[in-house]
Parts: C-alpha cells; sequence; structure tokens
C-alpha cells in the first residue's frame, strides 16, 4: 500500500473501530500500527493512545499558529529562575562559549556542537505561544535553527523513533517522536524578541516545541539522543510528565 493509502485505510479503521466498537478497538488498531506513545497503557489509557494516534493520522504536519509581530507579549511569563548549579554559573560567567550540544545516540556520527557551530546552520525565527498545562501563555518571536538539520547533520539512523533530550537541569527531560523532531516548527532556540535568548527563558539554549504545552519545550538543552525506544531511559514513560500525571504527547 502506498503512505497515503495506508494512510486513507488507517484513518477510516481508526474512525469505524472507535465508533462501531469502541475505544478498546480503536486502541488495538494503533497498537498494531505502531501509533502508541510511550506513555500509552498508563493512568490515561486508551484515551491517551487515541490523542496521539488520532493526531498522527489526521494531521501529521498541521503548524502550531504563528502570530503577527503586534500580538508578541509585552510582558512574557517566564516559568523558572536561572539553574543554580556550579556548572551553570560557570558556563554563563564564561559568556555560554564553553556550552556544548552533545548529540548521540543511533546517529553515524556522534556530535558536540558549541553556540558557534549552532550558528552557522540555517536561521528560523516564528512567533508561537508557550501555552503551560497551567493556563497562561504568552507570545514571542523564537529565533534559531530547526532541528531536522541538526539531526541530517548528525545523520540519524532510520531506525530511530525518538529524540530524547536532557537540559542542564537533571530533572528536566523529555521526548519527541520523529515526525514531531523534524517538524519545521521544532527549533534550536538561541534567540528571543530579536536578541539573544535570555536565561531566564531557557538561555543559552532551548528546544521550542510549538505543536505541543509549554512543558515540552525544555530549557537549556545539553544534549540530544537518538533512539529506537524510550523504554531504556529512566521509568520509560518518555519523559518525567507522565510520572506527574501530564501526557507525554501534549498536542494543542
Ligand atoms: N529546564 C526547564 N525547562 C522548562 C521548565 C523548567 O522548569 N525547567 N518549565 C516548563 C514548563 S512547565 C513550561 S509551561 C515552560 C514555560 O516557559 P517559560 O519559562 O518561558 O514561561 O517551560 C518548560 N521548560
Ligand atoms: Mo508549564
Amino acid at each position: 500500500m502506498s503512505p497515503m493509502s495506508r494512510r486513507r485505510f488507517l484513518r477510516a479503521g481508526l474512525a469505524a473501530a472507535a465508533g462501531v466498537t469502541g475505544i478498546a478497538a480503536a486502541d488495538r488498531l494503533a497498537h498494531r500500527y505502531g501509533l502508541i506513545p510511550p506513555d500509552g497503557g498508563g493512568i490515561y489509557g486508551p484515551g491517551e493512545t487515541l490523542n496521539y494516534a488520532a493526531q498522527r493520522l489526521l494531521t501529521p504536519h498541521a503548524p502550531a499558529r504563528e502570530f503577527p509581530r503586534s500580538m508578541i507579549s509585552k510582558t512574557p511569563f517566564a516559568n523558572a529562575v536561572a539553574p543554580q548549579s556550579d556548572a551553570f554559573k560557570h558556563l554563563q560567567a564564561g559568556g555560554f562559549a564553553d556550552w556544548k550540544l552533545a548529540v548521540d545516540g543511533m546517529v553515524a556520527r556522534p556530535t558536540e556542537f558549541s553556540l558557534a557551530d549552532l550558528k552557522h546552520f540555517p536561521v528560523r525565527s516564528q512567533i508561537t505561544e508557550v501555552a503551560c498545562e497551567e493556563g497562561w501563555s504568552y507570545i514571542a518571536e523564537w529565533i534559531g535553527t530547526p532541528l531536522q538539520g541538526i539531526l541530517h547533520e548528525v545523520g540519524v539512523m532510520p531506525q530511530a523513533r525518538y529524540i530524547a533530550y536532557f537540559s542542564i537541569y537533571p530533572d528536566w527531560w523529555d521526548s519527541i517522536d520523529m515526525g514531531e523532531a523534524a517538524h519545521p516548527q521544532t527549533l534550536l532556540t538561541l534567540g528571543m524578541n530579536d536578541g539573544d535568548l535570555p536565561v531566564s527563558f531557557g538561555g543559552p539554549l532551548r528546544l521550542r516545541v510549538p505543536r505541543q504545552l509549554g512543558y515540552k519545550s525544555v530549557k537549556y538543552i545539553t544534549r540530544l539522543t537518538a533512539t529506537d525506544s524510550m523504554k531504556k531511559f529512566d521509568k520509560g514513560l518518555g519523559s518525567a510528565a507522565p510520572e506527574g500525571g501530564y501526557a507525554w504527547w501534549a498536542g494543542i
């Protein structure tokens, strides 16, 4: 089957299964076609799987909304203070000249990029919203380079299904599937509103995932790992969020 007719087939099947025999049948179909999020089968049960499967089948490329410049928030709200670790303070004192982004896992060429290295990649900007699961949000311009280009540079292997990403804050990490990682709006962000990315907003380096809730946009990124399974990481749920009751797939 061509990818298009396979998608149409799956879409029809999922809809029929959900409508006629209920959510459990749709869940079985999603399992059969590998549309299960890492936290599927957890406390969210089949509903969580269906959200993810439906988005992936119906609107896999749907862009996050972009806003006009006039709608950039005058007083954006930063949710976190700067990391207080000595390691971070030391890097900050050096103007982040020694900040490194390690890219490893299922890649042909594991690489460490400095911020200067990252600035050699194509620059893109987007005016998108950070929406926190707690209800507040703000709009800002984010400037950086699409994650896709970095993944291409290191030669991500075809078996890789997820990109896990880690912060200099040890307890902040998350992951996205390859569709999200390759989406043109998924941006390794170095700048905000025409300046460098302020530390309070995740500077010097933040992964912006604007199609999902704010918690997926992890600040102070130091490492990306390509992997075929999220089972190997921590509790195997794809991020720390599901442990706290939040969904791994947090599409908006
Ligand atoms: N490293 C790190 N990344 C993080 C957080 C954090 O506390 N530490 N908070 C997350 C949450 S819950 C949200 S809603 C957004 C908030 O983004 P802001 O600080 O730019 O408002 O950042 C996300 N990324
Ligand atoms: Mo949040």
